[in-house]
């Protein structure tokens, strides 16, 4: 585990599962129909029962580079962030501002539900294709950018599947920290 302090709040790098995550919310890597799918999507469904996705036919689907909010159903978590990253189509269509705009509108919803603490997956880098080098790179510096607008989010946790991919955020959460302190 890794933990940074951004201000008043704290972030964290932790492998793991996101449904099992004890944080007020949890975001979901979705797709525009927010009728489920594969991945974090299906195992978010699975763990948390039908309540979630009745939440969310009613919602109208979902923008990529938006969030939309439901309850957690038997998760833990209060609630659950549907977030649409990009898919991956080579780098020059768009594709870090809408992965950017999937972490700030994140953060804007657990804001608006006075959330204090949220867990993100690595949206974007399972089956929509994002190179998770660039990714964490995105995920972490809007977070840390974005942070000081919320301050009532005291904890930011990243939960990571694999060893590898949590070793790939720790890296770039050191290199921001290090271009920050120079
Ligand atoms: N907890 C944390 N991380 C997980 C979990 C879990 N339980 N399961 C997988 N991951 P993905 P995307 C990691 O494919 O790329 C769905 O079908 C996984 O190893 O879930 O944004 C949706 O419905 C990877 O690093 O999301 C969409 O159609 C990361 O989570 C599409 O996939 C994201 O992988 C979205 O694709």
């Amino acid at each position: 585990m890794r933990e940074a302090r951004i201000g008043t709040a704290v972030i964290q790098l932790v492998q793991g599962d996101i449904t099992q995550q004890d944080t007020e919310a949890i975001v979901n890597a979705a797709n525009r129909s927010l009728r489920g799918g594969g991945g974090v999507d299906g195992a978010i469904h699975r763990a948390g029962g039908p309540q979630i996705l009745e939440e969310c036919k009613k919602l109208g689907g979902c923008e990529t580079g938006d969030a939309k909010t439901t309850s957690g159903g038997r998760l833990k978590a209060k609630y659950v962030i549907h977030a649409v990253g990009p898919i991956y189509r080579g780098g020059k269509h768009g594709e870090a501002e809408l992965l950017a705009s999937a972490y700030r509108r994140s953060l804007e919803e657990a804001a608006a539900h006075n959330v204090t603490s949220i867990a993100f997956p690595s949206i974007s880098t399972g089956a929509y294709g994002y190179p998770i080098e660039e990714a964490s790179r995105i995920a972490l510096e809007t977070v840390m950018n974005q942070l000081p607008r919320f301050p009532g989010i005291k904890l930011v946790r990243f939960v990571l599947f694999t060893k590898n991919d949590l070793q790939v955020y720790e890296t770039q959460l050191d290199k921001i920290l290090a271009s920050q302190q120079r």
